[in-house]
């Protein structure tokens, strides 16, 4: 698709720049997946893999259902319409929603079954691990995720963890595609501030963080790099990219990669699952292992000198 016949987007509530210089497409890479050295090296260069039309599309239908008959129970699913459509129900919109897959064999199935698992090993050349933790996210008509490195919420452990975002059904342009900022995995010098952040760490000597984030339960930050991605563009530089998803792609991204989703301007909920993958060797990040992990909660705070 040319960037001329574009549907008018919007990121935050803020019209996205769809110039040719500010706004393009994911570079596919399926035609590496027997090369593991080749789709290293792109890993590499573009921070990113996006991969179309791998995972197997029954399983990936099975999870959709599952997700959708769990939105269903809980009333935010509009009962005029098929629920394999995802209508939202308008009155009731789903949001951030964790417990529709901590457990969901289902979803599970998709992010941890041998088809990724098998991915990732052949990528890191060895034996992997994944985070247990599976962040799922079902988007109404609303705004998309903001701007920002996955790094702050899970670097206590290795760095050279990669993201895997799966979106369960088709997601066209207006209905909240995931977008990452081209090259900005190399320009982590310009924000070494936030990427040594962590949302967890709170500074001991200063009592506003002690009572918020030790005492409270709260975080320190939330995490975002920007609530406005046209800004943030064209101070870093590089164009969005995104595509019109479909079942059976996937997307994966180094830590440091910057990342938003536009609105969704559309009632049909948009469904996702974002997980980690990382050598099973290296150091984990806590918070995200086990069967009730810490997450971001009070176990996971810790308090440094700042
Ligand atoms: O799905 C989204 O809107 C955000 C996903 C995300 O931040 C991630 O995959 O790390
Ligand atoms: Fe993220």
């Amino acid at each position: 698709m040319s960037t001329l016949t574009l549907p008018a987007l919007t990121a935050n509530k803020l019209p996205l720049d769809l110039s040719e210089n500010a706004f393009g497409w994911l570079r596919p890479s399926e035609d590496l997946i027997d090369d593991p050295a080749a789709m290293q090296q792109r890993l590499h260069e573009d921070g990113y893999l996006y991969i179309r039309n791998f995972l197997p599309q029954d399983i990936v239908r099975t999870a959709r259902t599952s997700l959708l008959n769990r939105l269903s129970a809980g009333g935010f699913i509009n009962p005029d319409f098929p629920i394999e459509e995802g209508i939202a129900n308008t009155d009731n919109t789903p949001k951030f929603m964790p417990n529709l897959a901590n457990p969901n064999p289902e979803v599970s199935r998709v992010v941890f079954g041998p088809e990724l698992t098998g991915f990732y090993a052949r990528l890191f050349g060895g034996p992997i691990r994944h985070f247990d933790y599976i962040w799922v996210r079902s988007l109404g008509r609303q705004a998309g995720t903001p701007a920002h490195c996955d790094l702050v919420y899970m670097g206590r452990g290795t760095h050279r963890l990669l993201t895997c975002w799966v979106p369960y059904g088709e997601v066209p342009l207006e209905q909240s595609p995931l977008m990452l900022l081209e090259d900005s995995h190399q320009k982590s010098d310009r924000l070494k501030k936030y990427l040594e952040s962590d949302v967890d760490t709170y500074c001991e000597n200063r009592p506003v963080q002690v009572k918020k984030v030790k005492e409270g339960g709260g975080w320190a930050h939330k995490g975002w790099l920007s609530n406005n991605c046209v800004s943030l563009r064209e101070k870093l530089g590089g164009r969005w990219l995104t595509a019109h998803y479909q079942p059976g792609d996937f997307l994966t991204f180094k830590m440091n990669m910057i990342h938003a989703s536009l609105d969704n301007q559309t009632d049909r909920v948009r469904l996702s699952t974002d997980t980690r993958y990382q050598s099973a060797s290296e150091p984990i990040d806590e918070r995200w292992i086990g069967d009730n992990p810490a997450l971001h909660g009070r176990a996971g705070k810790r308090g440094r000198i700042c």
